[in-house]
């Protein structure tokens, strides 16, 4: 078993699209193991997304996921890391596969539904980064 995170981004929680979300989650057979609904600051924004802070879309993701309130999950399922990326799409809804997340919920690059770990080390900081080990259990 692997362990995931996730983010029901703000664009997605204001558009009530979070149940349906959730809906998929189970129906794809993730356990969820860890749930809240958080409103990031900006500094928290840019403690999360640290990698990308040379990236020129630097200011305005930060700003987009301090824009509202998100949903951070940790998921479980084998190979949860592939399989929920896979579920999400590509990064752009415009290119994302039919019955992918990104692709039903995403309106761009930037505002696309959802995030998730893109590699073993990445969802260990990420669940570290929102969740402690008894929010785990
Ligand atoms: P993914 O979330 O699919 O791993 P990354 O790692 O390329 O995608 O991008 C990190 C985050 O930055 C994504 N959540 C995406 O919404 C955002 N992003 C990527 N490219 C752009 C862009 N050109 N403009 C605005 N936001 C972007």
């Amino acid at each position: 078993m692997e362990r995931t995170f996730a983010i029901i981004k703000p664009d997605a929680f204001a558009a009530g699209f979070a149940g349906k979300i959730l809906a998929r989650i189970y129906a794809e057979g993730f356990k969820v193991v860890g749930l809240k609904k958080l409103y990031l600051s900006k500094v928290e924004a840019e403690g999360f997304y640290a990698v990308h802070k040379e990236r020129p879309f630097f200011g305005e993701l930060t700003d987009f996921m301090s824009s509202g309130p998100c949903i951070v999950m940790a998921l479980e399922a084998e190979n949860a890391i592939l399989k929920w990326r896979d579920l999400m799409g590509a990064t752009n809804p415009a290119e994302a596969a039919e019955g992918t997340l990104r692709k039903e919920f995403g309106s761009s690059i930037g505002e696309n539904a959802t995030h998730g770990s893109d590699a073993p080390e990445t969802a260990a900081f990420e669940l570290g980064y929102f969740f402690n080990g008894l929010e785990l259990l």
